[in-house]
């Protein structure tokens, strides 16, 4: 056994710990099985800070890069009341990063860090935001089911260890509520319309369905950081598990709807795990990677936001005479 710990030798090196104080370590471990949540400032291992940094930072990314491909239709709305809903989805989407990037810089990275580290490609974010909204049938789709994919997720890992990251993530979800109810009334509603409408939402789903598969992350046994993640309760259920979960509550509401999913292979086997045929891999490895359709363009609007945006935070940061209005 390693010091005092629960791991063997083997387990605190895959671990990457053998150089933490073990008297240290015992508690941080006794108090996560206990339930207890780790807070900022409180000692904690460095691979666990440093894992912790890396999900939260994507996490964050992945929110406000996410509000880009809706963000595109809110101008092209079909009508007033959709696009208040959209208008406000979108804010929220920004918001939930604001909130994600301060949990994050309680772990010792500043704000201005991690979005550089955005800009330059360093930092990664969710595969599926790096695809194009064609048309207003992917609003739909976004707004039913990534956001349904996403709550799963968070839903589960808001019962984690880390303080500011549970409390922020119960704070998405219950927004996320909100979003998935108006994605679902898009999605019927266009399923329900016109022939031209329930083509235009089928042909959403048959270019959606992969990188939803892929939004969950590699298969269990390719996860470089799931051991880790699970073992310190950061991550709560594993990739496949959260996958076959979002397939379990979601493929019957998309079904009704007469809308199909594109894999003939799709099917619950006895045992009530989803079966499905390779997603290609290869591809979740390429667009998550930066070679997507969508990554350069994502990363452009970003960089000119920063660009464009400079004077605002450096007014507001130092405030000086220089932005000060003349009173007339
Ligand atoms: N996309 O070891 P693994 C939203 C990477 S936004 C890209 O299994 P882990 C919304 C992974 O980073 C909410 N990359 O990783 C916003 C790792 O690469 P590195 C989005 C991915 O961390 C606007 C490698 O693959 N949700 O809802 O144990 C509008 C190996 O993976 C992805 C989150 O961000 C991916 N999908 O588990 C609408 C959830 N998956 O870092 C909606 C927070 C994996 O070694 N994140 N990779 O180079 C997580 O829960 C976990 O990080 C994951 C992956 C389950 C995604």
């Amino acid at each position: 056994m390693y010091g005092n710990t629960h791991l063997t030798e083997e387990e605190a090196k895959r671990l990457n710990v053998t150089d933490e104080d073990p008297e240290k370590l015992a508690a941080f471990e006794a108090k996560i099985d206990r339930g207890e949540k780790i807070e900022p400032g409180e000692w904690m291992p460095k691979e666990y800070r440093k894992q912790l940094l890396r999900m939260i930072e994507q996490h964050a990314h992945s929110e406000i890069v996410g509000a880009l491909p809706e963000g595109t239709w809110i101008t092209r709305a079909p009508n007033f009341r959709r696009k208040l809903a959209l208008i406000a989805k979108v804010q929220d989407e920004v918001g939930h990063g604001q909130m994600l990037y301060s949990a994050a810089e309680t772990l010792g990275k500043t704000r201005e860090e991690m979005l550089n580290d955005l800009m330059n490609g360093k930092s990664k974010y969710s595969n599926v935001f790096n695809y194009p909204a064609n048309t207003w049938a992917d609003i739909a789709v976004i707004g039913f089911l990534v956001d349904a994919a996403a709550i799963v997720n968070q839903t589960i890992n808001s019962k984690g260890s880390y303080g500011p990251y549970c409390r922020a993530l119960e704070r998405i979800c219950y927004e996320e509520a909100f979003h998935l109810k108006q994605g679902h009334d898009n999605f019927v509603y266009l399923a329900t319309g016109t022939p031209h409408q329930r083509a235009m939402l089928q042909e959403a789903m048959n270019r959606w369905y992969r990188p939803l598969i892929h939004f969950f992350g590699p298969p269990d046994r390719n996860s470089k950081h799931s051991e880790k993640l699970m073992k310190w309760k950061v991550k709560l259920a594993s990739n496949d598990a959260m996958r076959n979960q979002f397939l379990d509550m979601y493929v019957s509401k998309i079904q009704e709807v007469g809308i199909t999913l594109p894999d003939p292979n799709l099917h619950k086997n006895a045992d009530g795990i989803w079966e499905f045929s390779d997603p290609d891999w290869d591809e979740f490895k390429r667009v998550s990677g930066g070679d997507g359709p969508c990554n350069k363009e994502r990363l452009e609007v970003r960089r000119y936001a920063e660009m464009a945006h400079r004077w605002v935070r450096e007014a507001l940061m130092n405030p000086s005479d220089k932005y000060k209005i003349p009173l007339a």
